[in-house]
């Protein structure tokens, strides 16, 4: 005991064991029926509040191993970031196989119907770091580990089926160019400042995924409603050895969804980690979210015919052109037991293919096949990152790799190379002739030049399909974020370049940006690409908007409630809603909730402070007249009804909540989004409306 009859070891408190901190704090100890607290050498601590010091005031001792080795762990418990795809979430999962794919591939994983292989996948943004918001403006990864029973198959794709670059090479510099400007260290996460677009300018071939990167694509709603896409030509391979070209898409069960830009701006400030409490909410609920694995696939003739090379990453098979059919689902069903030792150390490797799967000759994903294994080095801190669980293989593994850092699972016995004499006990593994990988033996020949095909030529073609496929009102979308992401560049001549390739790509839109950042005429177009400009066809398949999921199911509701709320209304809205498969969020002055029109207390999910409606799919306002009275009086609930207003969606209300929505300034005459709920019976119509998802229709939206 010191003076103030503070304790520095475990003391008994009546029946239980505690120990004090320096406050006099009580903490529970092992003798009380927790595991007993050790060091990492298993040594059980007996004091983990106090450091060992030269009496109680005196100077603290080196001696204190248990304090050092706490301390030196801490200090080292960061890694490097992934230099791209810093940011983000992932889950495990299964995969199932519909069909057999026995003519298309060997791969085992497309073997037998009803197979199911464990996954586990991340998604992410690629320019933010580790700790940026969810909701810039940018491509997310979608990157899926598939634990085969013939070893581990990485499918490394994005959101966006196309990219900026053709060749590999000129990654580093893409990524220079969009992350923080290197003098100032900003802006973090975002693609609007001079770098970005000074870069983008003079690479005419990013123009086709710039218009993708300035479309809805950039600002899902969620990860559960966006599409994934492997990006380049692979290969299948059949059990003959026979190869066809093949293009991967994952295709959202609950359909594709977007926010809007206004919207996406605010949540980032609302709830930073809105794409990954969306998913653990999900998760967490058995709500679980799922995709289809859909395939193009076509042999070397389509290849030839084709309007673009297909090894070109920056242009895509529209799916009218080539249908995509579906092979099997993907389910999340689990999230990590702990993010650092699962999502943080999960390496992803472009050239982790099975047997069945082969690259092409993409310059893109060939350089990607040599970077992938490097940053994991450097990023894990050594070759042994196979050996954490979460990048183990689930089959049966042997090999004669051996020793480097963290080598917990070095080969046992005498043999550690091969060929050897020692026989099949302790010999070790063998090469597997017919059963093992093998590349598809492609001819190769040709100058060693530094060389780009005149077929990777046309840049403006797909970018103006793209554009000339989405409906007016995304088309308003690109146009309004290639003005707000110029705007924010300081140089007028990079605004020009933009603008010059825009031309090239369509005039409307040109002009459109050019008027957004007050131009004062148009620029030259920019020199044609080698090859001529191409009209392609529009494709249905581009649009997120035509092909929305017209269901309610999988989105959230955020209810509105004051004092003197009618139950029997608010039953009904949430029944309705729940019914559709959607989550409801209550939403009130205080997050203790509010008293009924019943008598009864109603908890609250959230203050409206807390609850903006941009953390919301569609909103329902049920006040009643005092009730409402109050709400004047707090901005946050007149910025509740103008933000749902602005970003177009539907709204339930009661009369009562009229004043409000004057308030808030809407216009008298409210718009079709708007559903009345006069009695509880209205409630179904109601969530029926919301399956639009958003009342595009309203003129003056944000
Ligand atoms: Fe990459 C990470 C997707 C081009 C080099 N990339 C990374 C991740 C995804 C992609 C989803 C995150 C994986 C995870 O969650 O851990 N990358 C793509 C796609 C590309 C692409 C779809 C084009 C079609 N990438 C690309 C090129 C290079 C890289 C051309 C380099 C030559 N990518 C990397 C990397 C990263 C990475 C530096 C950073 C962290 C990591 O690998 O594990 O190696």
């Amino acid at each position: 005991m010191d003076k103030k009859g503070r304790s520095n070891s475990s003391v008994m408190l009546g029946e239980q064991a505690v120990n004090r901190g320096a406050g006099g704090e009580t903490h529970q100890t092992a003798d009380a029926g927790y595991d007993t607290l050790t060091t990492q050498q298993g040594t059980p601590v007996s004091d983990d509040q106090n450091t060992l010091r030269q009496g109680a005031r005196g100077p603290a001792l080196m001696e204190d191993a248990h304090f050092r080795e706490k301390i030196f762990h801490f200090d080292h418990e960061r890694i490097p970031e992934r230099v791209v795809h810093a940011r983000g979430y992932g889950a495990h999962g299964f995969f199932e196989t519909y069909e057999p794919l026995t003519d298309l591939t060997r791969a085992d994983i497309f073997q037998r119907a009803g197979e199911k292989t464990p996954v586990f996948v991340r998604f992410s943004t690629v320019a933010g770091n580790k700790g940026s918001a969810d909701l810039a403006r940018d491509v997310r990864g979608f990157a899926v580990k598939f634990y085969t029973k013939e070893g581990n198959w990485d499918l490394v794709g994005n959101n966006i089926p196309v990219f900026f670059i053709q060749d590999a090479i000129n990654f580093p510099d893409l990524v220079h160019s969009v992350k923080q400007e290197p003098d100032r260290d900003f802006p973090q996460a975002q693609s609007a400042h001079d770098n970005f677009w000074d870069f983008v300018s003079l690479m005419p071939e990013s123009m086709h995924m710039i218009m993708w990167v300035m479309s809805d694509r950039a600002i899902p709603r969620s990860f559960r409603f966006m599409e994934g896409f492997g990006v380049h030509t692979f290969r299948l391979v059949n059990a003959e050895g026979q190869s066809t070209f093949v293009k991967f898409h994952w295709k959202p069960k609950l359909g594709m969804q977007s926010v809007v830009w206004n919207e996406a701006v605010k949540i980032n400030g609302a709830d930073p980690d809105f794409h990954r409490r969306d998913l653990w909410n999900a998760i967490q609920s058995g709500d679980y979210p799922e995709w289809e694995l859909g395939l193009q696939t076509f042999d070397q003739e389509f290849a030839d015919s084709f309007d673009f090379d297909i090894l070109d990453a920056t242009k895509l098979i529209p799916e009218d052109v080539l249908p995509v059919t579906p092979v099997g689902r993907l389910v999340l069903d689990r999230m990590p037991e702990n993010f650092f030792a699962e999502t943080e150390q999960v390496a992803f490797m472009t050239q982790n293919v099975v047997p069945g799967i082969d690259f092409s000759n993409d310059p893109l994903l060939q350089g990607r096949n040599f970077s992938y294994l490097d940053t994991q080095i450097k990023r894990l801190g050594g070759p042994n990152f196979a050996h954490l669980p979460i990048n183990a293989p689930k089959c049966p593994f042997h090999h004669f790799q051996q020793d480097g850092h963290m080598a917990f699972t070095n080969p046992k016995g005498r043999a550690n190379y091969e060929p050897n004499s020692w026989g099949t006990e302790i010999g070790g593994p063998r090469e597997a002739p017919m059963q093992g990988f093998q590349t598809i033996a492609q001819e190769a020949e040709g100058p060693k030049v530094r060389l780009r095909a005149e077929s990777f030529a046309d840049h403006y073609s797909q970018a103006r399909q793209f554009y000339r496929s989405q409906t007016s009102v995304e088309q308003k979308h690109i146009g309004a974020a290639l003005v707000f992401e110029l705007s924010n560049c300081e140089t007028l001549a990079i605004r020009e370049r933009v603008v010059s390739h825009l031309l090239n790509i369509d005039t409307d839109l040109a002009q459109t940006v050019a008027t957004g950042l007050g131009l004062g005429a148009l620029p030259k177009a920019a020199p044609p690409a080698a090859k001529p400009k191409m009209d392609l066809k529009p494709s249905d398949a581009l649009s997120i908007l035509k092909n929305g999921p017209k269901q309610f199911k999988g989105r959230k509701l955020g209810i509105l409630i004051t004092d003197g709320v009618d139950t029997g209304l608010l039953k009904a809205v949430e029944t309705a809603a729940t019914e559709a498969g959607a989550t409801v969020e209550r939403i009130a002055p205080t997050v203790g909730g509010v008293k009924a029109s019943d008598g009864t207390h109603l908890p609250a999910h959230r203050k409206i402070d807390g609850g903006p409606s941009v953390l919301f799919d569609a909103v329902a306002i049920l006040v009643s007249e005092a009730g409402v009275a109050a709400l004047l009086k707090l901005p946050p609930a007149r910025d509740f009804v103008a933000d749902a207003y602005a970003h177009y969606k539907f709204c339930g209300f009661t009369q009562t909540a009229m004043p409000l929505f004057a308030k808030a300034g809407l216009p008298k005459e409210l718009d079709k989004g708007f559903v009345k709920l006069a009695q509880p019976a209205d409630a179904k119509g109601f969530v029926q409306a919301c399956a639009a998802l958003r009342f595009w229709d309203r003129p003056d939206g944000a």
